[in-house]
């Protein structure tokens, strides 16, 4: 494996595991870290041996926001010209399912790209909060819009206006996490939901990803048309007859993945 100035990458079968990794400042996105997990996701986009990823930070913190102190001294015309936080998109355009692990702080920019993941599992310690406006300045990364579809306009209003926390229970309460765990087992049960989706064949796992992501994007006539064809396309792939088949005949499904 590859290896990187401000994350960890490790493989555990079928599943990548990235952890950011710059533990002396809360792991405060900079542009290093996002060079870093834009080729960590493109090889994990190629490598046909990884079904699912997993983004993970510390015990302390998955990720107290954007780089302050990166960001202090730009002004308009360098935000616009340098198109500030452009290569954030690594993460919402990563294809395969990707799933947040959150314990600790996920603020700012640490909200915005564990919402980027296909979904989120907390810890029992994770803090969930958009508080730019503390900064003088407002989400910059999908904040105001995927908090608002996950936990809807009053809930997101509250957050982005406020700039206040959100515990783990409240994270789980609103829709905005899957499932709280205890810290000690965040990695553990993440990277086990993980490995189940990897178990399953990977361009039908891509293809549920797409069609759920869909949901966002348009109406519910023309995304429940856009999941039918979807559905239809699985019938063109060996795995959808092998799981089928294996229903029928009592046995486990063998995969091929394609
Ligand atoms: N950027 C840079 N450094 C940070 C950041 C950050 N976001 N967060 C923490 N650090 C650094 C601290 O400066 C400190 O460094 P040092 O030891 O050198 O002083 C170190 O990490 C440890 O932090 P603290 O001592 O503050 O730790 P505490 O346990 O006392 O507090 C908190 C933890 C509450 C998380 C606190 O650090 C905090 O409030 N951090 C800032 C949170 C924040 O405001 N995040 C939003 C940032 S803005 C953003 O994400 C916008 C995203 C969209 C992009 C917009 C582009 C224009």
């Amino acid at each position: 494996t590859a290896s990187y100035e401000t994350i960890l990458v490790e493989t555990r079968g079928r599943v990548g595991l990235i952890t950011l990794n710059r533990p002396q400042a809360l792991n405060a996105l900079n542009d290093a870290i996002f060079r870093d997990l834009a080729q960590a996701l493109d090889a994990f986009a190629a490598d046909d041996g990884i079904g699912a990823v997993v983004l993970t930070g510390s015990a302390k913190a998955f990720a107290a926001g954007a780089d302050i102190k990166e960001m202090a001294s730009k002004d308009f015309i360098a935000a616009y010209t340098g198109n500030l936080i452009e290569n954030w998109t690594c993460i919402s355009r990563f294809r395969k399912p990707i799933v947040a692990a959150v314990a600790g702080y996920a603020l700012g920019g640490g909200c915005e790209i564990a919402m980027m993941c296909d979904f989120i599992i907390a810890a029992d310690t994770a803090k969930f909060g958009q508080p730019e406006i503390k900064l003088g300045t407002i989400p910059g990364s999908g904040g105001t819009q995927r908090l608002t579809k996950l936990i809807g306009r009053s809930k997101a209003m509250d957050m982005v206006l406020t700039g206040r926390m959100m515990d783990a229970a409240e994270a789980e309460r609103s829709g905005l996490v899957s499932r709280v765990v205890p810290a000690d087992q965040l990695l553990d049960e993440t990277l086990k939901a993980a490995e189940t989706i990897a178990g399953y064949s990977l361009p039908i796992t891509m293809l549920a990803k797409e069609a759920v992501h869909r949901a966002d994007e348009t109406s519910l006539a023309e995304g429940v048309l856009f999941e039918r064809r979807l559905f239809h396309a699985t019938f063109g792939t060996e795995d959808r007859r092998e799981g089928m088949a294996a229903f029928t005949e009592k046995r486990p499904p063998a995969f091929k993945h394609r």
